[in-house]
């Protein structure tokens, strides 16, 4: 990254980018919206590779910079790195499943996500 300032924005627009498409595939499992597999595979394509994206921009010189970004992502860098290695997993299995076209599976394994996500939230993020 040229600047500090670039790996917070590229980490953050990531972490948005995934959160949009991952809240689509929520509003079909959660029935708020007619569920459709291939818009569900089209969003779940996304958030699996946005997964990937994030982590690179936690660099060291940005550890001060974010308020929701809390100090044991440098402290515990093992167990943040676990945290992304399972979201990497659990977004490749969502996208799986999407692609089976059964809103059972895509529930399933939204839920899944859903509590990678949580998980890594409770430790490493404030707010
Ligand atoms: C989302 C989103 C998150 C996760 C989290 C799951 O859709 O933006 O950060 O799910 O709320 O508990």
């Amino acid at each position: 990254f040229a600047k500090p300032e670039d790996a917070v924005k590229y980490r953050q627009n990531a972490l948005f980018v995934m959160a949009q498409h991952f809240g689509r595939i929520g509003a079909m499992a959660n029935g708020r919206v007619p569920f459709d597999g291939k818009a569900a595979a089209d969003n779940a394509e996304i958030v699996a590779d946005m997964a990937k994206l994030p982590w690179a921009g936690f660099t060291a010189n940005t550890d001060k910079m974010s308020k929701a970004a809390k100090s044991e992502i440098w402290t515990e860098q093992a167990k943040f790195k676990e945290h992304n290695e399972k979201l990497v997993a659990e977004t490749g299995k969502l996208l799986a499943a999407a692609k089976t076209n059964n809103l059972d599976n895509l529930k399933a394994a939204f839920g899944a996500t859903a509590g990678t996500c949580k998980a890594c939230h409770d430790s490493f993020r404030n707010l």
